[in-house]
């Protein structure tokens, strides 16, 4: 097992990891920039090296000094938690080149589910379904309308370098078609450095749900069920839960098997997430795989009572999975909560939190790095907590979740609780019948 793990993160997740590390008895080191020097990572962790200036680039993202950070404590590992390097192929090569062990997986299994085109022709090898399309890219006119035809519009171009619906257009008509291509193209080149991009059919009024998955350094890989996605707002995603309200155990147990299946075929190492579009006659296709710890990932450790985290540094350490899938036993929701104005168009709502009280009691997590008298710096992301509660069934967590929004306070800066406890009295919410198209024409109400 290691001795000392540097985590290349900040905020709730860089907490996240410190608290497994303690309670697997593994040294830590923080890494923070210096707007970062007051925050609880920076104290909770047994070491803490300044990395450089508040500004992404020059700090989370600054490899060089992260592998001195991480030389000069004689980390023998690095979690990279989400975002920042967490699926940067190069860092997790870099890693292996320096004899520090990078928890998560291969640099070749991170740069081929990066590529969307490749990830794409994996699956289709693996015999898992994925959305009809161009296979390939798209480098012609002519016959890629021909292409379009084939398939029948609408369809959606994608950057193959893309993920997270950034550099997507949907088509409607051969008329709008070179125009979505060449601009999709432009913005893919200027956003992911890859001006490449490919075809699929529109699946209309999709569901968003994902599988997680877990693989070991023998080739094993386990399912530990889904989580839903649906409810997003410009691809962010603002609500998780488990079991999904459109899931029955066969189809649960279909697209289990179809995640194992991608996962087997790369030799995944490492915890991961499958993501699909169901339609709503329950097909479902593959959409992406992403290859680091998500932030919706205490949803599925409520409900199969798991530490996932644990089962990553396990992993990255040679130790074998229990290589049984996991199925969920209660209800748990997330809701993220930011610090962002839901009645000016969600704009984030940096400042200073002058009052905090954490919502508490039986069936109720709060992951946070926050505080009172905490200031939010305005160089990262808005997420301030996750507010997850777990019962027996979705009504019951529900109504959880409407006590501990009720309870939860948050002085100095605006956050999207109004809008989650708009939410969880939302008719069509509670139904369970949703799409990712729900929240496009959701209105907030004054409070
Ligand atoms: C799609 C789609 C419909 N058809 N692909 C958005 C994020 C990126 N991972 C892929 N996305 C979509 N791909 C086909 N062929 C609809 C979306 C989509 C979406 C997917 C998941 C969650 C929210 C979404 C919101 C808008 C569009």
């Amino acid at each position: 097992m290691f001795n000392k793990v540097l985590i290349a993160n900040r905020g709730e997740i860089a907490l996240r990891i410190i608290r497994t590390c303690r309670e697997m008895n593994i040294k830590t080191v923080a890494i923070y920039s210096t707007a970062d020097r007051d925050s609880l990572h920076v104290r909770f962790a047994d070491e803490a090296v300044c990395i450089g200036p508040p500004s992404s680039t020059d700090s989370y993202l600054n490899i060089p000094s992260i592998m001195a950070a991480a030389e000069i404590t004689n980390a023998d590992a690095i979690h990279p938690g989400y975002g920042f390097l967490a699926e940067n192929a190069d860092f997790a090569e870099i890693c292996n080149e320096y004899g520090i062990k990078f928890i998560g997986p291969s640099p070749e299994m991170i740069r081929k589910m990066g590529d969307k085109i490749t990830a794409k022709e994996t699956m289709i090898k693996a015999n898992v379904p994925v959305v009809p399309g161009s296979g390939g890219l798209i480098k012609e006119l002519e016959p890629s309308l021909e292409k379009a035809e084939e398939i029948g519009y609408p369809v959606i171009l994608k950057a193959t370098a893309g993920g997270g619906g950034k550099g997507m257009r949907i088509v409607w008509n051969p008329e709008e078609f070179e125009n979505a291509w060449l601009t999709a193209s432009r913005e893919a080149a200027a956003s992911f450095g890859n001006p490449g991009m490919y075809m699929e059919k529109y699946i209309e009024e999709p569901r968003h749900v994902e599988i997680q998955i877990a693989g070991d350094q023998f080739g094993k890989v386990c399912h530990l069920s889904e989580r839903e996605c649906s409810i997003q707002r410009r691809h962010q995603k603002l609500v998780e839960e488990c079991p999904s309200p459109f899931l029955d155990e066969e189809l649960r147990e279909r697209m289990g098997q179809s995640a194992i299946k991608a996962g087997e075929s790369i030799n995944y190492e490492g915890v991961g997430t499958v993501e699909f579009l169901v339609d709503k006659y329950k097909n479902y296709y593959f959409m992406e795989m992403n290859t680091r710890i998500q932030v919706e990932h205490p949803v599925t450790e409520e409900v199969i009572d798991f530490d996932l985290i644990k089962e990553q540094i396990k992993i990255a350490a040679g130790e074998k999975i229990s290589g049984k899938n996991y199925y969920p036993k209660m209800h748990a929701i997330e809701v993220r909560i930011n610090a962002e104005d839901v009645y000016n168009d969600f704009r984030p709502s940096a400042g200073k939190i002058q009052s905090f009280h954490s919502s508490k009691g039986h069936g109720v997590r709060v992951d946070t790095h926050v505080y009172a008298g905490y200031q939010i710096p305005p160089f990262y992301d808005s997420m301030i907590a996750k507010l997850i509660c777990r019962a027996q069934t979705r009504e019951e967590c529900i109504t959880k979740m409407e006590r501990a929004l009720d309870e939860f306070i948050i002085e100095g800066v605006k956050t999207t609780i109004p809008f989650h406890k708009q939410l969880m009295k939302d008719e069509r919410f509670r139904s369970g019948n949703f799409h990712t198209g729900f929240l496009n024409d959701f209105e907030i109400q004054p409070e």
